[in-house]
């Protein structure tokens, strides 16, 4: 049974790994997990990935599918929700408009968010013009928050599990500074992601993956 499980390669603090682990819980796909640390790389890992990113997803030994490893973190949460997809989070009606937005937190939100972040780092603009940069993104979802529960509507899609750990890195440069800002929706829509059971879970702390271990399956059955 564990033989025919897919393999991530997955870093508890990455956001787009954060990602990848939503997208698999929410469809119920178990997997095993190797967690690894950015600053030590399996070789298994590279050897399968040599771009080196986390999250990476390996197809199980001998499945000769094309395309055996998934190295894109909205590429696998969508994989997974290919297989099954109980609450309809790839719903096809606003699939399109999730792609746009997650594509807007991945080429421009997540410029900002970094620069805000490692702001000494970046001394072109001061660490406020960076969180004002990342605020136009912030105020696009405050917008979709008015309207809606969810980013696209009444119910959870992957525009919410693929954008809510960037928005909850850039909330956590500065708390105070964040519950702060002018978007209740969208602080209320973090707080709601920051309790939910499937995210508490996504964040369970597994040691660092090395040879010889017992393998670790995720989501873990506690
Ligand atoms: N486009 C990739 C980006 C993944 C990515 O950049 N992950 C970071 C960690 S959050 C990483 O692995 N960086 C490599 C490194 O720091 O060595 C995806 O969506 O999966």
């Amino acid at each position: 049974m564990t033989d025919s499980l897919h393999r991530l390669y997955s870093f508890r603090r990455c956001p787009y790994a954060m990602r990848a682990r939503l997208g698999l819980l929410f469809a119920g796909v178990s997997v095993e997990l190797r967690e690894i640390v950015l600053k030590n790389k399996p070789t298994q890992m590279l050897a399968i990935s040599p771009k080196g990113t986390v999250p990476v997803l390996q197809m199980p030994d001998g499945q000769l599918i094309d395309g055996t490893v998934i190295e894109e973190s909205r590429e696998i949460m969508e994989w997974a929700l290919e297989q099954n997809d109980p609450q309809g989070l790839l719903n096809a009606q606003v699939l399109p408009e999730a792609h746009a937005l997650i594509a807007q937190n991945d080429d421009e939100f997540k410029h900002w968010l970094d620069r805000y972040k490692y702001a000494d780092r970046h001394p072109e603009m001061t660490q406020t013009e960076y969180r004002q940069h990342g605020e136009v993104f912030l105020q696009v979802l405050e917008n979709l928050l008015t309207e809606n529960r969810y980013l696209l509507g009444d119910r959870v899609t992957i525009a919410d599990i693929g954008i809510m750990p960037f928005v909850r890195q850039f909330a956590h440069v500065d708390r105070d500074v964040f519950y702060n800002l002018p978007y209740p929706k969208l602080q209320q829509w973090l707080k709601h992601w920051l309790d939910h059971p499937m995210f508490l879970q996504a964040m369970t702390k597994f040691q660092p993956w090395q040879e010889g271990d017992d393998m670790v399956i995720f989501p873990s059955d506690q």
